[in-house]
């Protein structure tokens, strides 16, 4: 064969298998991620690090009036703060660059009111930068938070502080600090403050005031790979609680819902009792955040050492907020002198460790699995993509089929407490409700029941079970199935 004819015939061999492998595809079900939200799917779990003059005033929200050279952080070491945050099994750090108090932890020029004016590093410092080295050094992901509710600033709730100092406070943020994962953006807004001197309240219109569509302008076109977080999204939603925890069922779709008609929903306006469930079929791909902080505060308070989240509490958080495909965004808070209190690294490494250890062994791996259905009898969708490492390899049924089961014969009798379910969700979230079943006594017996399942669904039993065959039961979908991954887990003993 001349080499010509060689490759139009791999030519025409290519074109036949991509036309034969896209006909067969399950066809995309709703809105789907993109590539910068399945990244942060995969992330699971990141801090956000509060640490700033309030700090040093033993207060929760400063009122934009301490005096700068209160911040002086003796032994402020960002890898340290990092290697306790890495040893959490945490895949990313964000740093509150500016909390609602207005100073501004880097050299900014933007506001006097800034770290420049503190002792720390002898008034040369640049704490963003320090954490963005220390972080992106150990490879995790950095992101920032920078308050658009200023307490310090004279113009604020004037177009004069968002034009001339907010903007721009962004713009150097999102040019100086590397590629950012993540930036998250606080609802909270107005009230009372320093303001300059005038220690007044003011209240400004959440709806219009930042012109948030502008903000998102900047943010897509300086930090492409950021995913936004907001009361709204767009990339990522706040849970709508800071207790750590999704609903039940809390779906990745979700169309935000203004409080006054008319009005758009903007962060910090937006009814809020949808932000746990999201929307079902919703209009965008916008799953949640769960933000929660390791000691009651999100800021350091001596007062409040003995109650850092013990790891049985912070798991519970784990299964209810990954696990239940949103993500985990833990608030940790250095001390004055600038480094974690000994509890919050001992509860961090401890709460890793025994993540590290339950996930390490997927106890259906080597299974032989026995499908009621298999989309065209094609192996580019069979069962076996449920037990690889892969998150977007999957076991898809006939278009028809939208109730099927599996059943998993282990390689081992095995004990488990964890499920895992993911779906493909380059494909949308299609299932509404499973059922998982084990052999026991001779019979299979109902263990566990969900609804939503998305990129991550994690089903923690009260009791361990014993068996050596799994029967996964999808009951509603609205269209065929498109499952990637099934898992058991079995969790090391709490101490
Ligand atoms: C909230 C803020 O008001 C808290 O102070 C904290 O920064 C938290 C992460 O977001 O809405």
């Amino acid at each position: 064969m001349s080499s010509f004819n060689k490759v139009l015939g791999l030519l025409i061999f290519s074109c036949c298998t991509f036309f034969l492998q896209a006909q067969e595809a399950p066809k995309p079900f709703g809105v789907i991620p993109t590539a910068r939200q399945l990244a942060w799917q995969e992330k699971e779990m990141y801090v956000i690090m509060h640490f700033t003059p309030t700090t040093f005033q033993n207060k929760e929200w400063g009122f934009g009036d301490a005096d700068p050279v209160i911040f002086n952080p003796t032994n402020f070491n960002a890898k340290n703060i990092v290697a306790a945050v890495k040893a959490g099994g945490f895949k990313g750090l964000t740093v509150v660059a500016k909390h609602h108090d207005g100073f501004a932890l880097w050299p900014t020029k933007s506001t006097t009111y800034n770290i420049t004016k503190s002792p720390f590093r002898n008034g040369n410092g640049d704490l963003v930068k320090e954490m963005q080295e220390a972080t992106t050094q150990a490879g995790l992901g950095f992101g920032i938070y920078c308050s658009p509710w200023d307490r310090n600033n004279a113009n604020y709730s004037k177009p004069a502080y968002i034009n001339e100092v907010y903007y721009k406070q962004l713009e150097e943020l999102y040019s100086n600090y590397g590629q950012l994962h993540t930036v998250f953006y606080d609802g909270a807004n107005g009230g009372d403050g320093f303001y300059g001197g005038a220690k007044e309240k003011r209240s400004i219109d959440a709806s219009t005031y930042y012109n948030y569509d502008k903000i998102w302008t900047i943010v897509r076109k300086m930090q492409p790979n950021a995913v936004i977080f907001s009361d709204i999204g767009p990339d990522i939603r706040w849970v709508g609680n800071e207790s750590g925890f999704a609903a039940e069922t809390s779906w990745s779709t979700f169309t935000p819902i203004s409080p006054v008609k008319d009005k758009k929903p903007s962060p910090g306006f937006v009814e809020e009792k949808d932000l746990p469930r999201g929307t079902r079929n919703g209009e965008f791909w916008t799953p949640a955040e769960c933000d929660v902080p390791l000691r009651p505060g999100w800021f350091y308070h001596p007062e409040q050492d003995g109650k850092t989240k013990t790891p049985a509490q912070l798991l519970e958080i784990y299964y209810q907020s990954v696990g239940r495909s949103a993500s985990l965004d833990l608030g940790i808070a250095p001390m004055p002198s600038g480094e974690l209190h000994p509890d919050d690294i001992r509860n961090l490494r401890a709460f890793g460790d025994i993540l590290k250890k339950t996930f390490s062994l997927n106890l259906a791996s080597g299974a032989a699995i026995t499908a009621s259905n298999t989309r065209t009898k094609n192996k580019a969708f069979s069962a076996e993509h449920l037990i690889d490492q892969d998150r977007y390899s999957y076991w898809a049924t006939d278009d028809s089929v939208t109730q099927a089961s599996l059943v998993f014969q282990l390689k081992n009798n095995s004990s488990f407490n964890v499920i895992r379910l993911r779906e493909n969700i380059k494909l949308g979230q299609r299932i509404e409700a499973v059922a998982v079943d084990a052999w026991i006594d001779g019979a299979f017996k109902e263990i566990a029941t969900a609804t939503s399942i998305g990129g991550n669904r994690l089903i923690r039993l009260k009791n361990s079970v014993a068996t050596n065959r799994v029967r996964l039961r999808i009951i509603k979908s609205p269209v065929c199935i498109a499952l990637s991954d099934f898992g058991l887990f079995a969790e090391p003993n709490l101490q």
